[in-house]
C-alpha cells in the first residue's frame, strides 16, 4: 500500500525535475489520493524518526524537505468519497479525499504548509489547537485575506508542542465544513516525554457528519441538527477499516470531533484512559479508567489502553441514532401495532407507508425493500453471525495474538475457543420472575396508540 504513495511520491519528483529547479524550489507538487482504503503508516526517511499514526480509510502527507523545512502541499477542492461500498458522496476535501491527509510532523520542525484553493469560493486554513503566530491562525478577514479561487497561500510556523491537532478553513465555515474540509494534524514529542507512552499501534479518527438524502450525492449545508449520516473519517459502517493489533499491543486511538453534537465514543471488552486532550498530554493523576468518554464539538482526545484481551470487539459512538445510516426522517413508531387493522388508517396520513417495524427496527437490517441508487443500508453492516444492524460511526478492534508487528492487514473474523461464546438454551425453562402487569383494560388499543411523530432525531437532541 505504502508503494503506492511511493509511486506518487516518484511521480512528483519526476514531474518536479522535468520543469525546473526553480519552479521546483517554489512549490511541490501536490499528492494526490483518491483509495478509500486505509494506508500503510508512512514511515519517515527524512527528518527525525518516530513510529507512524495510521488514519482509518486514509493516509499521511508525504513531505518535501527543503533547507531543513518540511514543505506540504495541500490543495482544497471538490472529491468524490466513497462512504461505504455502493455509496458514494460529492464533498470538498483536500488531495482527492475528504478528510484531508494527516500532516505528521515533530515537536520543534519547522513546517511550511502551502494551500492552493480550487473550490469555486474563497476559502483559509485554520491550524486548530496549535501555538503559533496570530498571522498563521488561518481566520479569515480577522488574521488574512481569504483564498480566492486559484490563488496559493503559504502558512509557516513550528509545530511547538506534541499532541494531536486537527485542520479546517475559516472561511464559509457552515458550508466547508458540512461539505467535509478536515483534516488531521499529529505532532510527536521529539524526545522521550513523561506523559507520553510509546504506542505500538496508534490509530486516528475525525468525527465528521453530512445529510444527505437517500438517493442524492451532496450534503444539504444548511442542516444544523438533523444529519443523517455519523462518520468516521467521511466513512460510514461497513465501510469502516478495522482496527487491526496483536496481543498486549498498547492502543492509542485519537479523536477530533468536527460534528455539531457530541460524541460518547465507547469500547468493548477493556478500559481506556485518557491520556491527552486539545491542550495536550494529561497529568498522570488526573487519568482514569472508562469505557466511554464523551468527545464535545472542537474538541480532540487521546485514548490508550493494552489490548490484553483477544476478539473483535466494537468501538462506537454510544448515541444509537449515530450508529444508523441515511433514512427518512417520518417513520412513525409502530412497535406493538398489529398492522393488519390499522395499515389503511395509517395510509390516510402517511401515504407512502409500509407495513414494517411492529417487532422494532431490525427487520430493516435483512429489508429488501427497494432503495435509491447510491443510498447505503440504514443497518447494513454483516457480521459472522448475520446482520450487526449497525451503520454510522462504529468499527471493530481485532485483537489477535498472532498478528504480527506492524501488520494492519485484516485477520478476518475471531474464531471464538470452544466453550467461550453465548449458546442458545433448549433445556427446559422455569417460569422467570417479572413485575406485576397491568390489567388488560388499562391496555391502549392500537387505535389509540398510533400517531405520526417524528422519532427518528439524529441530533441527539431531545425536541428542537
Ligand atoms: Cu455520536
Amino acid at each position: 500500500m505504502s508503494n503506492t504513495r511511493r509511486q506518487f511520491m516518484l511521480g512528483s519528483a519526476v514531474a518536479a525535475a522535468s520543469v525546473s529547479k526553480v519552479a521546483m524550489a517554489a512549490l511541490p507538487e501536490p499528492v494526490i489520493q483518491t483509495r478509500p482504503d486505509t494506508m500503510d503508516p508512512l514511515v519517515p526517511d527524512t527528518g527525525r524518526p518516530y513510529n507512524p499514526v495510521v488514519t482509518l480509510n486514509g493516509w499521511t502527507l508525504p513531505w518535501r524537505m527543503h533547507n531543513g523545512v518540511k514543505e506540504f502541499h495541500l490543495v482544497a477542492e471538490p472529491v468524490v468519497r466513497e462512504m461505504t461500498p455502493g455509496f458514494k458522496a460529492r464533498l470538498w476535501g483536500y488531495n482527492g479525499q475528504s478528510p484531508g491527509p494527516t500532516i505528521e510532523v515533530v515537536e520543534g520542525d519547522r513546517v511550511r504548509i502551502f494551500v492552493t484553493n480550487r473550490l469555486p469560493e474563497r476559502t483559509s486554513m485554520h491550524w486548530h489547537g496549535q501555538r503559533l503566530p496570530n498571522g498563521m491562525d488561518g481566520v479569515s478577514g480577522l488574521t488574512q485575506p481569504a483564498i480566492e479561487p486559484g490563488k496559493t497561500f503559504v502558512y509557516e510556523f513550528v509545530a511547538r508542542r506534541p499532541g494531536t491537532f486537527m485542520y479546517h478553513p475559516h472561511a464559509d465555515e457552515m458550508t466547508q465544513m458540512a461539505m467535509g474540509m478536515m483534516g488531521f494534524w499529529v505532532t510527536h514529542p521529539k524526545a522521550k516525554h513523561p506523559l507520553i507512552d510509546a504506542a505500538d499501534r496508534d490509530f486516528c479518527i475525525l468525527l465528521n457528519a453530512y445529510d444527505i438524502e437517500p438517493g442524492a450525492a451532496t450534503p444539504k449545508v444548511m442542516t444544523m441538527l438533523d444529519f443523517n449520516l455519523w462518520t468516521f473519517n467521511s466513512r460510514i459502517f461497513p465501510g469502516i477499516s478495522p482496527m487491526v493489533v496483536r496481543r498486549g499491543d498498547r492502543v492509542r486511538i485519537r479523536v477530533g470531533n468536527l460534528t455539531m453534537t457530541n460524541h460518547p465514543m465507547h469500547i468493548h471488552g477493556h478500559e481506556f484512559t485518557v491520556t491527552g486532550t486539545d491542550g495536550g498530554p494529561t497529568p498522570r493523576a488526573a487519568r482514569w479508567p472508562e469505557v466511554t468518554t464523551d468527545i464535545a464539538v472542537g474538541q480532540m482526545r487521546q485514548l490508550e489502553f493494552i489490548a490484553d484481551e483477544e476478539g473483535d470487539w466494537s468501538f462506537h459512538c454510544h448515541k444509537s441514532h449515530h450508529t444508523m445510516n441515511a433514512m427518512g426522517h417520518d417513520v412513525p413508531t409502530m412497535i406493538g401495532v398489529d398492522h393488519r387493522d390499522v395499515v389503511k388508517k395509517i395510509t390516510q396520513v402517511v401515504p407512502d407507508y409500509m407495513a414494517m417495524g411492529d417487532r422494532g427496527m431490525a427487520d430493516m437490517a435483512d429489508m429488501q425493500m427497494p432503495i435509491p441508487e447510491n443510498t447505503a443500508r440504514m443497518m447494513g453492516g454483516d457480521g459472522p453471525f448475520g446482520s450487526l444492524e449497525m451503520g454510522g460511526m462504529f468499527t471493530v478492534v481485532k485483537v489477535r495474538r498472532d498478528q504480527k508487528v506492524g501488520d494492519y492487514r485484516d485477520p478476518g473474523w475471531y474464531r471464538h475457543p470452544a466453550g467461550t461464546q453465548a449458546y442458545e438454551w433448549t433445556g427446559a425453562l422455569a417460569e422467570p420472575a417479572r413485575a406485576p402487569m397491568p390489567k388488560a383494560s388499562a391496555t391502549p388499543s392500537p387505535e389509540v396508540e398510533v400517531q405520526v411523530r417524528k422519532p427518528m432525531d439524529h441530533s441527539g437532541h431531545a425536541g428542537h
